[in-house]
């Protein structure tokens, strides 16, 4: 088994990219120093990890960095293969489905969240809300789909798209708080619902996932930030 030793994250805390890496981390039992990154200031640490891109997270493992939420999640899977449980599903066919819905949950879902944080009019803002319910009952099938009438995406315990879609559910409470909807409705989408409630109480997010309240305050410091 490879190193666990000299283990970083570059984070920040409302990112949910990063939550997703301290949960995979949390769910393999790996320790780890947490750097939380300035996003106005970038450290010199964090543009020489990511040059391309310069965004959090970063894993930093043994001086070498790995890059990109869904790859870091991957790559903590592969090398703590046999520490505790697998986070990818073993089976091929699920695998690649499980990637679907991830990239599904990170372009659709995260951008139309994030259209709601920065909507400029009311028109674009609606459009917006509209945007994230349309993504969200999309979610509610890929739970229908993935979860075979278990507990999770995964089955009876947390996988990989638990902790793909689940980094994103305190950022939609914040927003659904900031534009007074509920977007995770027990009426339209009942299950997914249930299964936000049953993963809000598991270890793995309590360890890694903030108070919905958060990013409410850094969103009202972002927007004041930019009026003035
Ligand atoms: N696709 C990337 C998204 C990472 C991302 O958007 N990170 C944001 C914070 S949530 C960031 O670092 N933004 C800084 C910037 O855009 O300059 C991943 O999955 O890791």
């Amino acid at each position: 088994m490879a190193s666990e030793a000299d283990l970083k994250l570059l984070g920040t805390a409302v990112s949910p990219f990063a939550v997703r890496i301290r949960m995979a981390l949390h769910m393999k039992g790996l320790p780890y120093e947490y750097l939380e990154q300035d996003l106005v200031n970038k450290s010199d640490l964090l543009v020489t990890s990511n040059p391309v891109y310069k965004k959090v997270p970063v894993l930093i493992h043994g001086g070498k960095p790995i890059l990109e939420s869904l790859a870091i999640v991957q790559y903590i899977d592969e090398v703590w293969s046999g520490k505790a449980l697998n986070i990818l599903p073993a089976d091929p066919y699920q695998r690649a489905t499980a990637r679907f819905w991830a990239a599904y949950a990170d372009d659709k879902l995260f951008a139309a969240y994030l259209g709601i944080f920065g909507a400029v009019t009311e028109v674009d803002r609606a459009e917006q809300v509209g945007e994230t319910l349309a993504a969200v009952e999309q979610l509610e099938g890929a739970f229908i789909q993935s979860s075979n009438g278990k507990a999770f995406f995964a089955g009876d315990s947390v996988g990989f798209l638990d902790l793909v879609v689940g980094c994103h559910l305190f950022w939609l409470e914040a927003m659904g708080k900031m534009a007074g909807v509920a977007f995770l409705d027990t009426g339209k989408t009942p299950l997914l619902a249930a299964w936000a409630e049953r993963f809000g109480e598991t270890e793995v997010a309590k360890e890694a996932v903030p108070d919905a309240d958060v990013v409410v305050e850094y969103a009202k410091k972002r927007q004041a930030a930019a009026a003035n």
